[in-house]
């Protein structure tokens, strides 16, 4: 074991170690990028054709990776990518990054993770390191993926090294590059987690080893219950805020001066991403079946599901009072992705209020710069031009995601309504102008 755990390190030092990554998507290719600029070989594996594609034309799908940085590993040879997992006979440590999505009733979805760990068992060099990068329930490493390997008569110790490393890629945010992001790893032992932090240490600033694989899982699900907690609760504090006639953005402005024991969440038309709204019921469904339920979890996730229905609510009262009903309005939503300035639709709260502003047969349109176009359920629409003529044909403008570089002065010179679901206006009071 010595012996191994020394000829790994000397290959680390020497960049000789071959490093695999499962699964190029918005985690899985910014890591494979990284581990090849520091002078690795590093193999992906994707079974998205169209991805593949993509990367033979050293064309990048994935927002923050560069085209011009995606080239230059390429160009390199330090970064290729296949579709088949036999690559992985001469890989020395494999990284998953798989989906791991939810199914109907908001239950767990790891099939991904088990197809991609049955693939890999197949093709597995001997003594080599998995490190499951996948988003997923406390115990899986131990309870699903170890178990696929043994039944193909691999055994921890002898033929793999496993161990659970959460993803931390925040998708758009340039404060917290990947090196910047501490990682965290558990391993199924001591040596498990030693090997992998000598991997993430190559490329991450600090690597924080914790005792077992399940902490490392369970860090990751109280990272976003954290989140969804709070936003959970900044929503409902906004509707009470309304209920008792004081603007919610002012006293969150006023309680962050204090510079201890709080932290600003802001109040919204929902939770969307592929984050959120899924990891906490990971933990929630696990937690059930040793007999607890998380009321914090349930509670949030209802309080947040209600918003977009609160918002078209608080639209319909607004309209009643200028003698309109809501079923004969004409609405314009501006902004539909999950959050500013990135085009993501996963789970937009916009796409629930376009779906149930809809549903009460209003004429709905939407405007969104980096969405030219909406196709998801039944909804099928273009984005409109945004212009004073075309702000003025609508009887309410939801702002909905706030991006960056819109007009909003202009939207509100010329809507009879604007309901701001995110205070881009910054509390500005003017008649036409009603905040969440
Ligand atoms: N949201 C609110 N109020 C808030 C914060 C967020 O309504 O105060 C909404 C957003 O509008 C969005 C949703 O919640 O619809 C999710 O927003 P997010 O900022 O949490 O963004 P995500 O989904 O990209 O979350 C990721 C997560 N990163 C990883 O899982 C690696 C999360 O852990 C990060 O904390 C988050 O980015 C981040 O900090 O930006």
């Amino acid at each position: 074991m010595e012996n191994f755990v020394r000829q790994f390190r000397d290959k680390v030092k020497k960049k000789q170690l071959k490093i695999g990554v499962v699964g190029l998507g918005y985690v899985g290719l910014p890591l494979a990028i990284e581990f090849a600029k520091k002078g690795f070989s590093v193999t992906g594996i994707e079974v998205d054709t169209d991805r593949l594609s993509s990367l033979k034309k050293k064309i990048s799908y994935i927002t923050d990776v560069s085209t011009v940085e995606l080239r230059c590993v390429v160009d390199s040879g330090a970064l290729t990518a296949t579709c088949d997992f036999g690559v992985l006979k001469k890989i020395d440590v494999v990284i998953i990054c798989v989906p791991t999505p939810l199914k109907k009733k908001y239950l767990p979805d790891i099939s991904y993770i088990k197809t991609a760990v049955r693939a890999i068992a197949g093709h597995l060099k001997k003594k080599a390191l998995v490190i499951l990068e996948s988003t997923t329930y406390p115990g899986t490493t131990e309870e699903v993926i170890r178990p696929l390997f043994e039944a193909r008569d691999l055994r921890h110790g002898r033929d793999f090294y496993l161990c659970f490393s959460p993803e931390r890629i925040d998708p758009g945010n340039t404060v917290f590059p990947v090196h910047k992001i501490t990682k965290v790893v558990g391993g199924i032992d001591k040596t498990d987690a030693y090997l992998a932090g000598l991997v993430y240490g190559t490329i991450i600033e600090k690597v924080e080893l914790v005792s077992s694989v399940r902490v490392a899982e369970f860090a990751k699900l109280l990272e976003n219950t954290f989140r969804l907690v709070n936003i959970g609760l900044i929503d409902e504090i906004a509707m009470m805020c309304h209920k008792m006639d004081v603007k919610v953005w002012e006293v969150i402005k006023a309680a962050k001066t204090k510079p201890f024991g709080f932290m600003p969440f802001y109040p919204g038309p929902g939770v969307g991403g592929h984050c959120i709204p899924k990891d906490p019921l990971y933990l929630y469904w696990k937690a059930k079946k040793f007999g607890f339920s998380s009321r914090f979890i349930r509670l949030a996730s209802d309080i947040i599901s209600y918003m977009p229905a609160y918002v078209t609510s608080r639209v319909a009262d607004l309209l009643r009072k200028k003698n309109k009903s809501l079923q004969k309005a004409k609405i314009l939503v501006v902004g539909v992705t999950y959050k500013k300035d990135i085009k993501d639709l996963r789970k937009s709260p916009a796409l629930d209020i376009i779906g149930i502003l809809q549903e009460k047969r209003c004429a709905v349109s939407y405007y969104d710069p980096l969405i030219p176009y909406l196709k998801f359920n039944d909804i099928d629409l273009i984005s409109i031009k945004l212009t004073p003529s075309a702000i003025k044909r609508f009887d309410c403008v939801i702002i909905a995601t706030d991006h960056s570089r819109l007009d909003y002065a202009m939207i509100a010179g010329n809507a009879k309504l604007v309901f701001d679901t995110r205070n881009v206006y910054n509390n500005l009071s003017a008649k036409n102008i009603f905040l969440l």
